[in-house]
C-alpha cells in the first residue's frame, strides 16, 4: 500500500460542522465555511480533519440521523461544495476523514420507508419483532432492551402490528447486519466517498452494531439511583460488544486496503469509536482499526486524579499495545464536556500530554483554543435529544448541547461565526475575550500552546519514535512524561498543585550523554509562559 502509515503521528483534528462556521449566516455552519478556514489547520499544525456527518438528515440527533448516505445536507451545502472542499484540502496537504453511521439510519431513509410497507427486500434491512402479549390484550415491547438515549429500545408501528429496534432515538431505526444486503449497502456507502477522494473514516458507534438473535431480556444493573428509563439500569450483555462486530470491522479495514491498493492511493484509514472496556478496545487493533479511539482522559481520569492516577492509566493504556499499534489520545469530542470544563485551569497541560505522548492526538474543534462548554442554553434553545429527554427540569444533566455551541473566531458578533444572524445554539459569551483571533496576538495563549506543541511533535524524531517512560515526583504533586530516542529526551513535567511551585530535581532522570532536547513546564494556565519553552535547547532547572 502506497505512503503506508502516513498518519501515525498526526494530529487528527474534529470538525463539528454545523458549529464550526456559517458562511451564508443562516446560523448553521455549513461546507462552504469549513473550506474558507482550512489555512487554520495548517496554521494549528493539524495533519487530518473528520467531519461529523454532513448526509442528508432530519437532524434528529445532529446528523447522526441519516436519510441518504450519498447526498450532503441541504443545509451545508452541495456535492460541489464538498468537492471542492477535499481539492482545496489536498492541496494544503491535509488529509481528510467523513464519519461513517453504519449502525442505524434515520427512519426517513427510503430503506426504512420502504420497510415499513413491509417490502421483501428492506423489512429485514431493520430489526423488527412481535410484541408480547400480555394478557392477550396489550401488546408489550419484544423485551427489555433500552435505548441509550433513555427509555425503551424498541418502537411500536400499527401498520405492520411489530416493534422495530433503535439503540438509539426512535427516528434511528438499527439496521440488521445478519443482512448480508445490509453490509454490501455500507460498503457501497464507503467505496462512494473513497471515490470522491476521502482518506478514512471515523466509525460511529461500533459497539451497537449487532444484537444478539436470541432477543434476551437484559440483567440488572443495580447502579443504585439509576431509574428504570435510564440505559444505565441495564447491563448490556445482548445488545453490545459482539464478537461479529470484530469481523464486521476487520471485513471493513479488508475493502480499505482492496482499495488503497487497486487505486494506487495513499492508505486509507478507520479510526473505531467505542466507549467499552480496555480490552475490547485494544481487540478492535487486532481487527484492522487503524485507531480505536482511546477515551482514557474522558473517562478515566479527572481534575481531582493525581499524577498517580494519571501515570497509571497512561501505562495501562500503552502495555496494552503490542509492537505494531499506534497510541492515541483523544482529549474531547461533542459526546462530552469540553477538555477546559472537566480540567479546569489544566488545559494546556491536557494539550501537552496529548501531543508529548506517542502516536495520534485527536483535538475537537475549540480545543485548540480552551473553549468551555456553554450551560447558557434554554430548555426551548436546546437540540440534543439526549438532554430533551429528561425534560425542561432536567435536560442540562445529560444534554450535549453545552460543548457544541459555534466557534470561538473573533470578537465580532456572534464571534465571527457568522455575521449576526441567530445561531444554531447561542454562542458561548466569553467569546468576546476567549476567541482565537484574540491567541493569536498574545504571546501566551492557549492557541499557542498548541502550536508550539504541534510543531514539537511534527518536527522531532523523539517524539515520533522514542520510548515513553512516566514517573510521579516530588511526592505526587509532579507527572514527568520523558521521551527518549538515541541521544535525544524530550521531557514534559505537569505541576498538579494548584498553589505551590514545584521544584523539580531531574539529574536522575536525564540520562548520562545525553541532549535534554527542550522541557515543558506548566503548573496552571497562567503559567504556561515556562510551558513555552520548548526550544530545541536543553533548558535549565528549577522547573517554575
Ligand atoms: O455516539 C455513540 C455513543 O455510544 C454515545 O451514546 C455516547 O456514549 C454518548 O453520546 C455519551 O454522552 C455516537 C455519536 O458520537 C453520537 O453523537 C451519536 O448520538 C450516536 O453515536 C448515535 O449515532
Amino acid at each position: 500500500i502506497k505512503n503506508k502509515g502516513w498518519w501515525k503521528n498526526m494530529v487528527f483534528y474534529q470538525i463539528y460542522p454545523r458549529s464550526f462556521m456559517d458562511a451564508n449566516n443562516d446560523g448553521l455552519g455549513d461546507l462552504e465555511g469549513i473550506t474558507s478556514k482550512l489555512e487554520h489547520f495548517v496554521d494549528a499544525g493539524i495533519g487530518g480533519i473528520w467531519l461529523s456527518p454532513i448526509y442528508a438528515s432530519p437532524m434528529v440527533d445532529a446528523g447522526y440521523d441519516i436519510s441518504d448516505f450519498k447526498e450532503i445536507y441541504d443545509k451545508f451545502g452541495t456535492m460541489e461544495d464538498f468537492v471542492e472542499l477535499t481539492r482545496r484540502a489536498k492541496e494544503l496537504g491535509l488529509k481528510v476523514l467523513l464519519d461513517l453511521v453504519p449502525n442505524h439510519t434515520s427512519d426517513k431513509h427510503v430503506w426504512f420507508q420502504k420497510s415499513l410497507t413491509n417490502d421483501k427486500q428492506y423489512r429485514d434491512y431493520y430489526i423488527w419483532r412481535d410484541g408480547k402479549k400480555v394478557d392477550g390484550e396489550i401488546e408489550k415491547p419484544p423485551n427489555n432492551w433500552l435505548s441509550v438515549f433513555g427509555g425503551p429500545g424498541w418502537t411500536y408501528h400499527n401498520d405492520s402490528e411489530q416493534w422495530y429496534f433503535h439503540q438509539f432515538a426512535p427516528e434511528q431505526p438499527d439496521l440488521n447486519y445478519t443482512n448480508p444486503n445490509v453490509v454490501k449497502e455500507m460498503r457501497d456507502v464507503v467505496e462512494f466517498w473513497l471515490d470522491k477522494g476521502v482518506d478514512g473514516f471515523r466509525v460511529d458507534a461500533v459497539p451497537h452494531i449487532f444484537e444478539s438473535n436470541h432477543f434476551e431480556d437484559e440483567p440488572l444493573s443495580n447502579i443504585p439511583g439509576v431509574t428504570e428509563n435510564e440505559y444505565d439500569y441495564l447491563e448490556h450483555i445482548y445488545t453490545k460488544d459482539d464478537i461479529r462486530t470484530y469481523h464486521l470491522i476487520q471485513s471493513f479495514r479488508n475493502f480499505l486496503d482492496e482499495y488503497a491498493n487497486s487505486t494506487d492511493t495513499d492508505e486509507k484509514i478507520m479510526m473505531t469509536e467505542a466507549y467499552t472496556s480496555l480490552n475490547n478496545t485494544i481487540s478492535f487493533y487486532d481487527y484492522g482499526s487503524h485507531v480505536p479511539f482511546n477515551f482514557k482522559f474522558i473517562r478515566d481520569v479527572d481534575r481531582n486524579s493525581g499524577p498517580d492516577r494519571f501515570k497509571l492509566t497512561i501505562d495501562t493504556w500503552l502495555n496494552s499495545l503490542s509492537e505494531d499499534n499506534i497510541a492515541n489520545w483523544v482529549m474531547g469530542n461533542h459526546d462530552n464536556s469540553r477538555t477546559a470544563t472537566r480540567y479546569p485551569g489544566r488545559a494546556d497541560q491536557m494539550t501537552m500530554l496529548a501531543m508529548i505522548l506517542p502516536g495520534v492526538a485527536v483535538t475537537y474543534n475549540g480545543e485548540e483554543i480552551g473553549m468551555l462548554d456553554n450551560f447558557n442554553i434554554s430548555f426551548a434553545q436546546s437540540d440534543d435529544p439526549q438532554g430533551c429527554n429528561l425534560g425542561e427540569d432536567h435536560y442540562l444533566e445529560k444534554s450535549r448541547d453545552p460543548a457544541r455551541t459555534p466557534f470561538q473566531w473573533d470578537d465580532t458578533v456572534n464571534g465571527g461565526f457568522n455575521t449576526g444572524n441567530e445561531t444554531w445554539l447561542p454562542v458561548h459569551e466569553n467569546y468576546v475575550s476567549l476567541n482565537l483571533a484574540n491567541q493569536k496576538t498574545s504571546t501566551v495563549s492557549h492557541y499557542k500552546i498548541y502550536q508550539a506543541l504541534t510543531s514539537l511533535k511534527k518536527n522531532s524524531p523523539v517524539l515520533e519514535q522514542g520510548s515513553t517512560k512516566t514517573i510521579v515526583l516530588n511526592n505526587n504533586k509532579v507527572l514527568a512524561v520523558i521521551r527518549d530516542h538515541r541521544e535525544e529526551q524530550v521531557m514534559l513535567l505537569i505541576n498538579f498543585d494548584d498553589s505551590v511551585e514545584q521544584i523539580v530535581d531531574l539529574s536522575e532522570q536525564i540520562a548520562n550523554n545525553n541532549t535534554l532536547l527542550s522541557v515543558a513546564v506548566a503548573s496552571s494556565d497562567s503559567a504556561v509562559e515556562a510551558g513555552i519553552t520548548l526550544d530545541p535547547t536543553a533548558v535549565g532547572l528549577p522547573a517554575k
